[in-house]
């Protein structure tokens, strides 16, 4: 009777040990002559042999401790050429020259074991539901998957698959990275209601290494909060106009706000501080027609309207001194001009976004960044350096094909933006604020140097526009009509303010 055990390493352990030290016992009714070791690259199938190569199967003599015993250890010392999944066969042969009739077989790996950690929530923190969990993973040489567990912290019972609690259970997480040795990890999860739950997290390896210990995060999910909702216009502009005078057809902000107004609805309104004047609407390359203090403290007083505000120029080619003029600087003139909520958003001038100017100026006195995006910002998104999104609303060429209006070249190749696509996003969902921003309003049909215009079919996808910050007022006020009930419309100050974000 001949058997051989391996004992070291364990069956399917991880290890990082230089050398490996593998061995066992090996017993033989005839007396123990020799045992003999063989290491696979489980992953190419390949054998390790004595030149240090991977071939063809080769066996290695290992050092039995009692030789002619009928029981003894054996051990031989291995260097793994680096991580991997490995295995160990060894076979003991008797003094008669018989071996095993099987021969014995451990999987082990070995390298570091992968580490998995939680980005959001940070601990403890309160965060509206849906969530996406995020977090890293880290390895040696690949994260092949990551683990989460969600528990509830009062029944202590797991998220199910399923949508109900039950007992541990995890879940797949979305790996982005995957088989490198840095990847991230995302859950979404709508949680069933307000509460106090914790996620747990694992990473495995690419061989199959299991995270030894997991990652556990509390947090807490807070009631849903109101969906809100910015309706931005983008620069104080008075109207549309022709050489400096507001155009036939044109809609002037004071028309928009008494139609807003009589729709219980207020906009806010990015005004250049540093160069408006005070009862003199300033002209601009004929066709801004820049509203001037006085019209703006008309808008404020009479409509509910407030501004933010608009630096003239990127910020990032001013001086300093400009920078702080055009930023914090501006808000005490404001202030006293009646504009105390001027502090929700500093709009980058057409887009020009700094991050370092933004952490190191803007987000110590404005609430929030102006970056264009999708218009989306999340109450669980707010963070440093505090971006905010607002989405561009555009006018342009017109949609219906059969129309000479639909080769109309527009800058950017802009093409009149659908008002159902407008209704959409202003239909934002629970802790969430949506920011659209509109620049000029036309009606009726007009053709003049400061910008054409055709709105008068009735159906839109005949109303065009020249430029694209020209838009028809009544595809405006139509989605305007559709704002969903329940969607609180209010100022960057006011989403500050809800939302606890203290510049
Ligand atoms: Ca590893
Ligand atoms: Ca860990």
């Amino acid at each position: 009777m001949i058997d051989t055990t391996i004992t070291v390493p364990a069956k399917g352990s991880s290890t990082g040990a230089t050398p490996v030290p593998l061995g066992g016992t090996a017993t033989a009714s005839a007396g123990v002559a020799e045992v003999r070791v063989a290491v696979q690259d489980r992953l190419t199938k390949l054998w390790w042999r004595s030149d240090g190569t991977w071939g063809a199967w080769q066996q290695f003599a290992a050092v039995v401790a009692a030789p002619g015993a009928t029981t003894s250890a054996w051990s031989v010392p291995w260097t793994a050429p680096g991580p991997g999944a490995y295995a160990v066969q060894a076979e003991t042969r008797d003094l008669d020259g018989a071996g095993d009739a099987t021969r014995a077989w451990v999987n082990f790996t070995w390298g570091a074991a992968p580490d998995a950690a939680v980005t959001f929530p940070q601990g403890n923190a309160t965060v509206s539901s849906p969530v996406t969990l995020t977090g890293t993973a880290v390895d040696d040489t690949g994260v092949s998957a990551v683990r989460i567990a969600i528990q509830d912290r009062v029944t202590m019972r797991w998220w199910q698959p399923n949508g109900t609690w039950g007992a541990w259970r995890q879940l797949n997480a979305t790996v982005a990275g995957s088989g490198t040795p840095s990847a991230t990890w995302t859950y979404p999860w709508t949680a069933p209601g307000p509460g106090t739950y914790a996620v747990q997290v694992e990473a495995v390896d690419a061989f199959g290494v299991v995270d030894p210990s997991r990652a556990f995060r509390p947090f807490a999910v807070r009631a849903p909060g109101p969906a809100l909702l910015t309706l931005a216009i983008g620069r104080a502009d008075w109207g549309a106009s022709d050489d400096c005078t507001v155009a036939e057809g044109a809609v002037p902000l004071d028309r928009i706000a008494a139609e807003l107004a009589a729709r219980g609805r207020t906009a806010a309104v990015g005004v250049v501080s540093t160069t408006t004047a005070e009862d003199t609407r300033r002209c601009q390359g004929g066709a801004i027609l820049q509203a001037s203090w006085a019209d703006l403290t008309a808008l404020r007083d009479a409509y509910g309207w407030t501004v933010f505000q608009r630096p003239n120029g990127p910020l990032s080619l001013m001086t300093p001194q400009q920078q702080v003029a055009e930023t914090c600087g501006a808000l005490p003139s404001l202030a006293a001009r009646g504009h105390d909520r001027a502090w929700g958003l500093l709009a980058y001038a057409n887009n020009t976004t700094d991050a370092t100017i933004q952490t190191d100026l803007v987000s110590t006195c404005f609430a929030f960044g102006r970056a264009y995006g999708n218009g989306l910002t999340t109450r669980n998104g707010i963070g440093p350096p505090f971006w905010q999104s607002t989405r561009s609303f555009n006018g342009g060429a017109c949609n219906d094909p059969t129309l000479d209006c639909y080769g109309l070249v527009v800058t950017g190749s802009r093409r009149y933006e659908s008002p159902e696509l407008l209704a959409a996003l202003l239909a934002p969902t629970a802790d969430t604020w949506r920011t659209v921003q509109l620049y000029r309003f036309v009606e009726g049909a007009h053709s003049g140097p400061g910008g054409a215009w055709d709105c008068t079919s009735p159906d839109w996808r005949g109303h065009w526009t020249s430029r694209a910050e020209l838009y028809c007022v009544g595809d405006f006020l139509w989605a305007v009509d559709r704002i969903p009930a329940g969607v609180t419309v209010t100022d960057p100050a006011g989403v500050a303010a809800l939302w606890g974000r203290v510049p």
